[in-house]
């Protein structure tokens, strides 16, 4: 018999999207016929737009033509793809090859960790998206099973609450570890401002520690005055890695595709390149991005492909505006929404498990509790802004029952 990896029996049962969804069907079996409204996992529903499309058309019709066939290719992503990134989306704030083209942040979120390892000290946002801290406990990083409630022995929970307008006291920083930070924030749709920013990457650097920086969300940010990426910060060059997705931008949740930057200027403890290092995880155990996808990303950056991004974000914002009016309306207060797609409702003193049931019995609408993303998100519920207009129209107007 094989023994199974101890950091495997130190996780949550299940992973907390799953679980919603097996709530959901259970319901729907007990009310068969009944129209159920998710605004619950955070995954786009509208279709990929034409020029956008059409680069992923072309991408498979290459495959097809043996003069345009391509196998396998660089582990690290179309040249093309690297230098557009860099230039379009950072402006050249950080080099082609500080970019690593990757099947989606999530999936790279699990490899990153493999850089640091076991027994690292980590740092999240409490509340989080949860794959920071489920990815640090199955490494071994967190190195320890459950404390209880939500909260796992070795990882610092950094509270983000209302009375800290969401955004963590730095003291709490471990020193030599990773801090794994999301703006715009999910499950908030809190974004940091500049200064904020600043003084965490101030903070990191004092500790000799490492920002992961999520910037899944960047797209839907609007105020001007927000930082949209890490390295507008000075200094964060030497300290932060960011992690970013078509996902949400493009609607490419099931094209898979994302990047990571890792720039050159980080070194660990003994002086090594964390760049290398990521460059030889790459090649060892990923073999690159599709080529189709990589196709896809290339024309979502042509000047026609983001001003498709900005509709998308435009008209999944325009659904944030409608939860957050009917939410308010109702007097349930609530963050997040205009600079993302999360709305975070507050139910004082419930149980965001109970209200999750109450609002699929009352409205038939899933959304997710936020106990499932840290322990201040107990008395929370996310709602997220992914959904077709007409039903995010009719999830609006089903709320109106939790009065
Ligand atoms: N980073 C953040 C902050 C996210 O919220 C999500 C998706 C991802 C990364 C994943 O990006 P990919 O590039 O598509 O891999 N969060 C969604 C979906 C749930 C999940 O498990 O990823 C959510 O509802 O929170």
């Amino acid at each position: 018999m094989v023994q199974r990896n101890p950091c495997i029996a130190n996780i949550k049962t299940a992973y907390l999207f799953p679980e919603i969804a097996r709530r959901r069907r259970e319901y729907a079996a007990a009310h068969p016929g009944v129209k159920i409204i998710s605004l619950g996992v955070g995954n786009t529903t509208e279709p990929v737009f034409p020029h956008t499309g059409g680069g992923l058309s072309a991408g498979a019709a290459a495959l097809a033509a043996s003069e345009t066939y391509t196998g396998y290719g660089d582990e690290q992503g179309l040249t093309a793809l690297r230098e557009k990134i860099a230039a379009v989306l950072y402006k050249g704030m950080v080099a082609a090859d500080e970019v690593f083209i990757s099947d989606g942040a999530k999936c790279d979120i699990g490899r990153l960790q493999l850089l640091f390892g076991a027994g690292t000290q980590a740092a999240v946002q409490d509340p989080s998206y949860p794959v920071y801290v489920d990815g640090s406990v199955l490494i071994g990083a967190a190195g320890g099973a459950m404390q209880g409630g939500a909260v796992y022995r070795g990882l610092t929970y950094l509270p983000c609450v209302e009375e800290n307008n969401y955004f963590p006291d730095l003291d709490m920083i471990p020193p030599n570890g990773l801090v794994y930070f999301c703006s715009p924030n999910n499950p908030t749709g809190v974004v940091s401002d500049r200064k904020q920013l600043a003084a965490l990457v101030e903070a990191v650097r004092g500790k000799g520690s490492i920002i992961i920086f999520d910037a899944a969300y960047c797209e839907y940010i609007r105020d001007p005055a927000l930082p949209r990426s890490i390295y507008e910060i000075e200094g964060a060059k030497s300290c932060a890695i960011e992690v970013n997705s078509f996902s949400k931008s493009a609607g490419f949740t099931g094209v898979r595709l994302g990047w990571s930057v890792v720039p050159k200027d980080i070194t660990y403890t003994s002086g090594e390149s964390v760049n290398t290092d990521w460059n030889r995880i790459c090649t060892t155990i990923f073999n690159g991005a599709s080529n189709i996808a990589q196709a896809g990303g290339l024309a979502a950056l042509d000047n026609e492909g983001l001003k498709e991004t900005r509709a998308l974000t435009d008209f999944y914002l325009g659904n944030a505006k409608l939860i957050r009016d009917a939410l308010e309306h109702l007097e349930i207060s609530c963050v997040g929404g205009d600079n993302s797609p999360y709305i975070w409702a507050h139910f004082p003193g419930r149980d965001s498990w109970d209200v999750f049931s109450e609002i699929l019995e009352k409205c038939q609408v899933v959304c997710t509790p936020g106990a499932g993303f840290g322990p201040t998100g107990q008395n929370f519920i996310r709602f997220s802004a992914f959904g077709h207009r007409a039903d995010v129209e009719e999830a609006c107007i089903r709320l109106g029952n939790l009065k």
